[in-house]
């Protein structure tokens, strides 16, 4: 095993990633930027380096920094997190070329996945079924040949896209012609690449995507799928697994497939192959991701398994420890992304100064953070904050826990989403299961009381009696000095029971 790891990211993922290294007796070196040099992973990692300004492509995404660091602290392997370099072949490549260990994917399955329309030619050859359309760039007149074959709405998409970036959709063939020049000169502005292919049209869809492990001797296996149609503008809000809509014989399928995409790919190390699933349960390969997730918690908690510690035992060149068969799920696990946003400024990022946390644990909870109090949170990076994660024997329980606990999650000085997520663990549909990729946009056009005209003065008078009984500033049991006049003492400082009580009386419901 690696004795010493270099951890090419910031936040929470950082954090994580250093816990297993702890746990795996691996020193850790982080990286940190101007903006984070009080960040939380600075702080908990056993070495750290200065690599340059807040831009990230002058810090976080620059290779050679990077591997400089790699080079001057003696670390063995780079764990690249998730976003900055994590799906960057070229890096991958530097880092074989540099004799550092990159614990992921190799390059050439990563520029497998990062072409769109390149994976789609591989997985029909491997037999994957993915959403009828053409498997190559096309030009306007072989596009509207085969749009008038698979009959419209349907989408254009950029083949160097994903994530929803460069995406158009085209309901009559009318459309067609304005439609496909405007992607293609968005594609090459966004992506420096015009191709652009076309799918036939999944309306109102889910998002499941299957988690999946290679090891470095073809063997690859699945762990469970997640249910993540619950995103606004692309980008995820709460995930689950199990899904509410797959069931064993559905999860053997998809799992199925999802081992074939990764062995198509000649897969190693933690990956996840995304579908999507329409209205019939039907499920279509949509693309794949070649790194370790945000929502990897849900299924660590249904497998038991710890997926980085999986992921450094396969980057060291073992075999996976288990078979399929040995893999079974047990329960129910949700996960809430805490942003720094405002929700009632349209979730518009909310950076600043965290004055006052106050964190939720107890039975079923497993909070991933980057924040301390005290910290402030920069505008340079993604506003994730936090993961929180219930689990529970079956999906009921694992939503009341969450619920409880965010009922005790309390982040002052900064705009959170936390409210957010009450309103969704208590929507009926969502407690139904009922959720597609249109759930949260529909949830939010609709009233709740987070939108109650009384709520600024209930949160004034809440604040000002919050911020005269929190901190403490008297010792219980402690005696106030008596003044010389010989006035009656004064009275006993409220108990700590009664000052918390009374604060969370009146923090927000
Ligand atoms: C689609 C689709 C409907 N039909 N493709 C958006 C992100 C990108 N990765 C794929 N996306 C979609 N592709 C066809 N042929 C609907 C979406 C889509 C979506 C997909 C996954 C998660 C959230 C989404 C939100 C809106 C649209």
């Amino acid at each position: 095993m690696f004795k010493r790891v270099l951890i090419a990211n910031r936040g929470e993922i950082a954090v994580r990633v250093i816990r297993a290294c702890r746990e795996m007796a691996i020193e850790s070196v982080t990286v940190f930027s101007d903006v984070d040099r009080k960040a939380l992973h600075v702080r908990k990692a056993d070495y750290a380096y200065h690599i340059g300004p807040a831009t990230a492509s002058e810090s976080y995404l620059n290779v050679e920094k990077i591997l400089d660091v790699a080079h001057r602290s003696g670390a063995e392997a780079v764990h690249p997190g998730y976003g900055f370099l994590s799906e960057n072949a070229n890096f991958a490549r530097a880092c074989r070329d540099a004799g550092v260990k990159f614990v992921g994917p190799s390059p050439e399955s990563m520029e497998m996945m990062g072409s769109k329309t390149r994976a789609r030619q591989n997985m029909k050859r491997a037999g994957v079924p993915f959403v009828p359309g053409s498997e190559r760039g096309l030009d306007l007149d072989a596009m509207e040949r085969l749009a008038e074959q698979i009959g419209y709405p349907i989408m254009l998409k950029a083949a160097a896209g994903g994530g929803g970036k460069g995406m158009r959709l085209v309901s009559s063939a009318s459309e067609l012609h304005s439609a496909y020049e405007n992607a293609r000169s968005e594609a090459q502005r966004a992506f420096g690449d015009n191709e652009v292919y076309i799918e036939k049209y999944i309306a109102n869809p889910r998002h499941v995507e299957m988690q999946i492990f290679g090891d470095e001797h073809g063997n690859v296996v699945y762990l469970g799928e997640r249910e993540c149609s619950v995103q606004r503008r692309h980008q995820k809000v709460l995930e689950e697994s199990p899904s509410p809509i797959v069931d064993d014989e559905m999860r053997r399928r998809m799992g199925e497939i999802a081992v074939r995409v990764g062995k198509a790919a000649n897969y190693f190390n933690a990956g996840t192959v995304e579908f999507l699933v329409d209205q019939q349960r039907n499920f279509y390969f949509l693309e794949m991701n070649t790194r370790l997730q945000v929502e990897h918690p849900v299924t660590e908690f249904v497998t038991g398994l710890d997926l980085v510690h999986l992921q450094m035992h396969i980057a060291a060149g073992e075999r996976l420890p288990f078979k399929q068969e040995d893999i079974s799920l047990r329960g129910h696990a949700i996960e809430c992304r805490i942003y720094a946003e405002d929700p009632d400024n349209n979730y518009f990022p909310s950076p600043g100064q965290i004055t006052r946390l106050i964190s939720p644990s107890g039975p079923g909870i497993r909070r991933d953070s980057g924040m301390y109090e005290g910290w402030t949170v920069p505008i340079e990076y993604d506003p994730l904050l936090a993961k929180l994660v219930g689990y529970g024997e079956d999906r009921e329980q694992a939503i009341n826990r969450l619920l409880r606990a965010l009922y005790e999650y309390f982040v002052g000085g900064i705009k959170t989403n936390v409210s957010l997520f009450r309103r969704i663990l208590k929507d009926p549909d969502f407690r139904a299961g009922n959720i597609d990729t249109g759930f949260l946009d529909r949830l939010l056009t609709k009233p709740s009381n987070e939108t109650d005209v009384r709520r600024p003065i209930i949160a004034a008078i809440g604040a000002a009696i919050f911020a005269t009984t929190e901190p403490q500033t008297t010792l219980p049991g402690a005696t106030l000095a008596v003044p010389v006049n010989g006035s009656p003492p004064p009275p006993e400082p409220a108990s700590n029971w009664r000052r918390t009580a009374r604060a969370d009386a009146v923090r927000e419901r």
